[in-house]
């Protein structure tokens, strides 16, 4: 096997509770995004932009659509003998398999396929998270500071900051404190969730927290708490870009919602950074003539007959006479009936709505969700989700 710097190691295999039905069927990471993407055409994307060409990619819940559309790993340059995607599942034993009790140990388990490498840096990502980002330039970082752990930091609003792990660090970014959700936040500097560590250091806390059977085996519950303990030198990067971790329906609903803008925060026509995806290869879009369409992206294969404003259109929806479009995101291949009101909602993969049914509310505060497939015929009145 050939030497590599660095590998990533993708976690992809999280429930995604939050998202509701959305996820009831599809691993988070498959969720889709934007017109046309997947959450995890992000990561990958940005692995095959920072010369990253050995990924494992760990799965686990619901994996069946997310291998389907990962494949060989060829959209994102990965489909190679020397490295390349390797999609691993809980390790098989001869009584059972194991399942991945957290992330830590779901990287402990598959350790054998990283010292296969034998990598100086192990690049930890996930794949529920949307933002452009080198990780060339973390790992140049890493190596300047001289740290064990680089771990990447944004701010984030006060609000959110008890959903993420979160820091202090001195002048010169070392981390001094680190708390995984902490219920009173006493600083809004986030984990990201992306760790560079240096390989053998992990290693020794993996196989010690292994042995700690009051251990979640989680990196930021208590790997990154144990090395603080210890005195291991922990590093952050600072990121200021567009960053959104989309584990809940309104931050999937908001980070599609960000796109509506001629300059959206964040750029998908960069020419030097495209998110590649897999192509559905669908027909060109078609508006009938009294289709009015506005503050939208429709992609491609869709037919609309009625008016969508500020709405995203996955491929092949098809949206009938006098329906009506607002603040929404239709998964792909969904039916939307003639004269069918659709507001502030996410409507699943091949949904059907019937004739005249009005889904959500302009003025409502929560998003409505119709699951994968449903086929709804009456206008639903309490489908609102709510928001833990
Ligand atoms: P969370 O987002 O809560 O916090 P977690 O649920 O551990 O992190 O998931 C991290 C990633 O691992 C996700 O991509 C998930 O899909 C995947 N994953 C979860 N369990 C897995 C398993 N058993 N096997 C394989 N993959 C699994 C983390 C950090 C915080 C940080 C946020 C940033 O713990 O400190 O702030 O990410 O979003
Ligand atoms: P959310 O944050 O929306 O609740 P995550 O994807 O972050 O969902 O996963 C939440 C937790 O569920 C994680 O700690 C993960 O280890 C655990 N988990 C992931 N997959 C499964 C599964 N198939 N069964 C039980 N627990 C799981």
């Amino acid at each position: 096997m050939v030497r590599k710097e660095m590998i990533a190691m993708l976690l992809a295999g999280g429930e995604g509770k939050r998202l509701g039905v959305l996820t009831k069927d599809l691993a988070k990471p498959a969720v889709h995004y934007g017109g046309k993407y997947r959450i995890i055409d992000f990561t990958l994307s940005n692995c095959a932009h920072s010369g990253i060409d050995t990924v494992g990619v760990l799965t686990q819940y619901q994996p069946l659509v997310l291998n389907g559309y990962l494949g060989i790993g060829s959209p994102w340059g990965l489909d190679r003998r020397d490295g390349g995607m390797s999609i691993l599942p809980p390790f098989m034993k001869q009584k059972g398999s194991m399942w991945y009790k957290g992330t830590a140990n779901a990287i402990y388990q598959n350790m054998g396929f990283i010292d296969r490498f034998d990598p100086e840096y192990v690049l930890i990502i996930s794949g529920d998270h949307i933002y452009k980002m080198d990780y060339d330039h973390m790992l140049k970082e890493h190596k300047r500071s001289g740290a064990d752990v680089t771990i990447s930091g944004i701010q984030v609003d006060y609000t959110e900051a008890g959903r993420f792990g979160i820091m202090h660090i001195d002048e010169d970014r070392r981390i001094t404190s680190f708390e995984e959700k902490p219920k009173v936040p006493t600083s809004n500097l986030a984990s990201m969730g992306i760790y560079i560590f240096s390989w053998p250091v992990l290693q020794q806390y993996l196989i010690r927290d292994e042995s700690n059977r009051l251990s979640d085996n989680d990196f930021g519950k208590d790997i990154i708490p144990a090395m603080l303990r210890d005195g291991v030198s922990l590093h952050a990067y600072l990121f200021s870009g567009y960053w959104k971790d989309v584990g809940t329906i309104e931050s999937l609903w908001e980070a599609n919602m960000d796109l509506l803008t001629e300059r959206p925060a964040l750029n998908l026509h960069d020419k030097d950074w495209r998110i590649y995806s897999v192509n559905p290869n669908r027909p060109g879009h078609y508006s009938a003539p009294d289709a009015v369409l506005s503050n939208s992206l429709v992609s491609e294969g869709c037919v609309v007959e009625g008016r969508v404003h500020r709405s995203v259109l996955f491929y092949g929806v098809r949206a009938g006479a006098d329906s009506m479009i607002e603040e929404s995101v239709i998964m792909p291949n969904s039916q939307i009936g003639q004269g069918a009101r659709i507001y502030k909602a996410i409507i699943g993969e091949g949904a059907i709505i019937a004739d005249g049914v009005t889904i959500g509310s302009p003025d409502s505060k929560t998003i409505t969700v119709i699951g994968s497939d449903e086929y709804v015929t009456r206008s639903p009145m309490l489908l609102e989700v709510k928001q833990p």
